[in-house]
């Protein structure tokens, strides 16, 4: 591999996909090499707990214990806290786990003392025994709210999970965004003279990556910065590895492919991306995506196998590499 052993990489990340690669990353850089940044838009209080379901999906991977049969929560869970929810007459349309739960009751306790998310997550990180650095985006408020044709605005785990992402979305804002900061140790990766990779996982363009990108003084930071940003395409022939991003974009009225997805990123960040990562599948777009002006490499980004993730998270960097020294 290319990529320096004193170079860095920042890591954008939503759930399932993102941590896939996050995990391949952490596979082949030292820990002082790898900040991996999840998505906190998605976050909300249930039952009276703080929920951060992409740090969480991040964190549990990270550290081995992630279920991989749901894609949340943690291995080998049970539930009878859920069980006893139900007995009570309680919500149970959003799952908590028993395991899942000992997080949740954590973080809430912590927040509630008076830390910030980014002290609570390095925390649980650290119980989990986690090296790499897992930061949220930012340590304030921010929500996903779904706009949907009905007209009516969903918080995002109502469309989600209590919805089953049926209605039909019209766009996306996110209430808190326009005073957010980002997480300290965010800004501090970003600005840092090593950082030679940004990469933006495959991760839902809408929900995941827009909201970390659109926060306040990120995109500055990145246009400030040496590095090369790199995005990992979500949509592979024309359909979503996991979760409604293909639908989403169908219902947005943008092809479902990974040159619009390519596209939105231009058109969104202008100037701001160099690189752009195809599946195998999606060899023909490759001079489309270029038209962008996008540098662009074919790869197999599907990754069944822990071997898949390392082997993209090596061309990715690699690929970073070859862009900063050009
Ligand atoms: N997703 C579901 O589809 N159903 C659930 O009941 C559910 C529970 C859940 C609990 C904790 C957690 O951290 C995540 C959970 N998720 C669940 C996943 C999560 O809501 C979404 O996958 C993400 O927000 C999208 O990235």
């Amino acid at each position: 591999m290319n990529f320096s052993e004193q170079s860095t990489c920042l890591a954008i990340s939503g759930g399932v996909g993102g941590a896939k690669l996050a995990l391949g990353l952490s596979r082949v850089l030292a820990p002082g090499q790898l900040t991996v940044i999840g998505n906190t838009g998605d976050d909300f209080t249930h039952l009276g707990f703080y929920i951060s379901p992409d740090l969480d999906t991040v964190m549990y991977t990270l550290a081995g214990v992630n279920n991989k049969d749901l894609g949340w929560g943690q291995a080998g869970e049970s539930w009878n806290f859920l069980d006893a929810v139900k007995r009570m007459g309680g919500e149970t349309w959003f799952q908590l786990g028993d395991r899942d739960l000992g997080t949740h009751v954590v973080r809430t306790q912590m927040l509630e003392a008076g830390k910030s998310l980014s002290e609570v997550t390095s925390h649980l990180c650290r119980q989990l025994s986690i090296e790499h650095e897992l930061v949220p985006m930012t340590d304030d408020p921010v929500a996903t709210i779904v706009h949907t044709r009905s007209g009516e605005n969903l918080a995002f785990q109502h469309y989600f999970v209590r919805d089953r992402c049926k209605p039909q979305v019209t766009g996306f804002t996110f209430s808190g965004l326009d005073v957010a900061k980002p997480a300290p140790a965010f800004l501090r990766a970003l600005q840092s003279p090593s950082l030679v990779a940004i990469v933006v996982c495959p991760s839902n363009p809408f929900v995941s990556v827009d909201p970390v990108l659109k926060i306040p003084g990120v995109m500055d930071a990145i246009g400030s910065s040496e590095a090369a940003v790199i995005a990992v395409s979500p949509i592979v022939a024309g359909q979503a590895i996991k979760g409604p991003a293909a639908k989403m974009m169908a219902e947005l009225g943008m092809p479902q492919t990974a040159l619009a997805v390519a596209q939105h990123y231009v058109e969104q960040y202008p100037g701001k991306m160099q690189g752009f990562v195809l599946d195998e599948q999606d060899r023909p777009l490759r001079d489309e995506v270029e038209a962008l002006g996008l540098s662009t490499i074919v790869t197999n980004t599907v990754m069944v196998t822990l071997q898949d993730r390392v082997d993209l998270a090596r061309v990715v960097l690699n690929f970073s590499s070859e862009i900063t020294s050009r």
